[in-house]
């Protein structure tokens, strides 16, 4: 039941038994993610005193080293989900491999494993532009008691139990799906409360924003190219608004309100894609689905790609459904 005005830690217990395997424990994940998303929105607002302070990679006036900021969202939620012993791995876009949590009594009892990419929309970070974290939780595959492995990570995304992302826009906004629809919490900095602002999130039926670096307009496929004419041609509801931030988070969350398609071709330079499919790809597409949406790599659904590595890249094609089909369409009359 979703009551307005509510407060994240309320949500978050009263739908606690929508949870699969309702033990807690993913509640209490759910926690540690906006207690580190708090931690990461307060850092990320003081960004713009960096140049007063000193620039990243210098000393600031404490004598103490500026960190990146993509960083410093790593280290606070790889902190928060350790100290509070409630994962048995994490993969980070930050880090080259999985890291594995024990938990203090070493019995590596904990049963789920939180994949993210802590500071997503690395080109705006230094220009006061929103950025997002996203991420994925899964249920480990391999047996209580002994240390996390790869097989537990490389899951396809239709296994993820929970996804979700936060937007540091215009204000701060968590937004996570546990497969039971999607619900949006809005950060009131002034008490550090996230309020149900945004229940039951669905794409609208029709969308008009299309959403792409057409910078790399001559690196795409012959289909992207159809596809981004038809967006512009003089027809019925078209041409579509071009809008791009450069942010998949805040892209994907102005077209799930809006209604639009977000998309991530291969590109001559990058011949599968930009995006990584298990910290970016894999946790929007979840979230899109849940929202009556739809994400495709420009054949199949992304959510049944079986990943082969942590850092698999994939075209990504993602939004209101009939937008990304239309775009399916096109990819498949010119699959070159
Ligand atoms: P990042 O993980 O290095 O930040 O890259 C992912 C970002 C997405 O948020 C965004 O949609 C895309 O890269 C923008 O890429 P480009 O600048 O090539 O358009
Ligand atoms: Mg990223």
């Amino acid at each position: 039941m979703i009551k307005k005005n509510q407060t994240l830690g309320e949500f978050i217990i009263e739908n606690q038994a929508e949870f699969a395997y309702s033990s807690g424990e993913l509640s209490r994940l759910i926690n540690s993610i906006r207690l580190a998303a708090k931690v990461v929105n307060h850092e990320v607002n003081k960004a713009g005193l960096v140049d007063i302070t000193g620039a990243a990679g210098e000393t600031n006036v404490q004598g103490e080293d500026q960190q990146k900021l993509d960083v410093y969202a790593n280290e606070k939620f790889i902190q928060t989900l350790t100290n509070r012993e409630i994962v048995c791995g994490i993969a980070s876009e930050e880090n080259d491999d999985f890291i594995t949590i024990a938990g203090s009594n070493n019995d590596h009892k904990n049963k789920y494993v939180v994949l993210m990419d802590p500071l997503d929309g690395s080109s705006n970070i230094d220009v006061n532009v929103s950025v997002g974290t996203i991420f994925s939780i899964y249920r480990r595959v391999s047996p209580v008691g002994t240390p996390v492995q790869l097989e537990d990570f490389l899951q396809p995304g239709n296994k993820q139990v929970a996804a979700g992302y936060v937007v540091y826009g215009t204000s701060t906004m968590l937004v996570y799906t546990t497969g039971h629809g999607v619900n949006g919490f809005t950060l009131n900095p002034a008490l550090g409360s996230w309020y149900l602002s945004h229940p039951n999130m669905k794409f609208p039926e029709k969308g008009c924003i299309y959403s792409v670096n057409e910078g790399n307009y001559v690196h795409f496929p012959l289909g992207v190219k159809k596809y981004i004419k038809y967006c512009q041609e003089e027809k019925e509801d078209r041409p579509y608004t071009s809008r791009y931030i450069g942010s998949l988070v805040s892209d994907f969350h102005r077209n799930m309100i809006k209604g639009g398609i977000y998309f991530y071709p291969t590109t001559s330079s990058a011949p599968n894609g930009k995006l990584r499919l298990l910290y970016e790809c894999n946790p929007m597409a979840f979230i899109a689905e849940q929202a009556g949406g739809k994400a495709s790599n420009g054949f199949d659904r992304i959510l049944d790609i079986d990943p082969t590595e942590l850092h698999q890249r994939v075209p990504f094609f993602c939004g209101n459904r009939e937008m990304v089909e239309k775009a399916e369409e096109f990819m498949a009359k010119n699959p070159e």
